[in-house]
């Protein structure tokens, strides 16, 4: 035992992530069923905004991944405290039978990493899904490719849970085994692709309202593609031996699910934060000085990482200064520090527009972004049930940006949106492609 009283500390930690998971574990399910069992008339799965699809099957991921660490966590809470071995690989050897203590780390890291890729998914997923509702809204044009959307989003999830083996090509698995998770990681790069994809193809020829939301989605495709880029080099075995445990893997995964899925947090949150409070807006030029300073001291930060792991720094220590080759990318590593302090920094700017913005936001309109989604046709006013009287029928999907008839008349005249609550006009013809 490292620090007296340290395996105390693993036990309890052990025991807080067992009640974590259950309890996100019924959040998942609650998510789950209220999108299968609550959805309001009309709103068919083909129907269903891409946002919710999103968090509908990060919940499915949830439910699948969770249990595997639970029971890890379970099975190592008995093997320290209650005398069981289910981490021993061998019980007997030449018919002694083994001090019961100890255990293979490599069984374990099975069942962490089991869950620990799906994760990433839960925390990219969501962040994704928010890009596809902020960026169709404010290109004005209907998301590309919305059922490859859809359908990318399954493969990931289910690509997600037969890849895991990827964080263990040095533990001491079998190589072969490893080649094959190569194989199942390398396939997550085609719905990746379809996904980056359908985003440019969506900007394409957009009437772009390029507010703090849409640059914060813009932001995330960026990352999402210069981070995948990398993980491509990581998902393949032979690559990943030469960089594992440096740098590279720390830029990678930070582009690729860190930045992304914080870019992704933000769009929303400067998108719906009118919804979230009475209508009040956050500060536009903020919300500039924000997502430019952040995305410049993003890449100011994890660009160099890729090169200074190229060069072998290893993660996770908190000095080299054992290891004076490395004496010549000190520079680097202060250059990275300071945009990072200057990042930092910018999300005060954050933070405080957003208080701000609670008490003090100007009152914009009602659909402050001339969005189809249902929530902007509630008062802004909160109120029980949402909605003063019946909640609405669905009648299209959520994508009806500019959408125009034959003579190219727009279906409303002088509006270039038609939420999801109108119905279908005569010679209309319905889109979900
Ligand atoms: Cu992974």
């Amino acid at each position: 035992m490292a620090q007296p009283g340290s395996g105390a500390g693993m036990t309890l930690w052990l025991v807080s992530m067992a009640i974590f998971i259950a309890s996100s574990l019924l959040g998942s399910l609650n998510y789950i069923v209220t999108v299968i069992n609550l959805r309001t008339k009309g709103m068919s799965m083909t129907r269903l905004p891409l946002t919710i699809w999103a968090f509908f099957v990060t919940a499915i991921i949830g439910v699948i991944s969770f249990p595997v660490l639970l029971s890890a966590a379970l099975l190592l809470i008995m093997d320290r405290s209650f005398g069981t071995s289910f981490f021993l690989s061998d019980i007997f050897i030449q018919g002694e039978v083994l001090h019961y203590q100890g255990g293979s780390p490599v069984l374990y890291e099975h069942l962490f990493w089991f869950l620990g890729h799906p994760e990433v998914y839960i925390v990219l997923l969501p962040a994704l899904g928010i890009t596809s509702e902020v960026m169709s809204t404010n290109a004005r044009k209907p998301i590309f490719g919305y059922r490859a959307m859809v359908a990318s989003i399954l493969a990931i999830a289910f690509l997600s849970t037969i890849v895991w083996g990827h964080h263990m090509f040095i533990s001491g698995m079998n190589p072969f085994l490893g080649s094959v998770f190569t194989f199942t990681t390398l396939l997550i790069a085609i719905p990746s692709a379809v996904k980056a994809f359908n985003y440019i193809t969506t900007l394409w020829k957009g009437n772009l309202q390029l507010n703090p939301g849409m640059l914060f989605s813009i932001g995330l495709v960026s990352t999402f593609i210069t981070g995948g880029l990398t993980g491509i080099i990581l998902g393949d075995s032979t690559l990943d031996i030469n960089v594992h445990d440096t740098y590279f893997v720390v830029a990678h995964f930070h582009l690729v699910m860190g930045i992304s899925a914080l870019y992704g947090l933000f769009a929303g949150v400067y998108h719906w934060f009118p919804k979230m409070f009475q209508g009040r807006m956050m500060n536009k030029n903020l919300g500039y000085v924000h997502f430019w300073i952040t995305a410049i001291c993003a890449y100011g930060v994890f660009f160099p990482m890729h090169f200074v792991g190229m060069a072998g720094v290893p993660r996770r220590y908190y000095q080299n200064t054992a290891f004076p080759m490395f004496d010549e990318l000190t520079n680097v590593q202060i250059l990275m520090t300071v945009f990072a302090l200057i990042a930092a920094a910018a999300q005060l700017v954050f933070v405080y527009n957003f208080i701000y913005s609670i008490f003090y936001g100007k009152r914009g309109p009602q659909n402050p972004w001339k969005s189809n989604t249902l929530e902007w046709t509630t008062p802004q006013e909160h109120m029980h049930g949402n909605w003063p009287g019946k909640i609405p029928e669905v009648h299209r999907w959520a994508y009806d940006y500019s959408k125009t008839y034959e003579n190219g008349e727009y279906i409303i005249p002088g509006q270039d949106f038609v939420p999801q609550n109108i119905p279908l006009q005569e010679n209309e013809e319905e889109l979900n492609h």
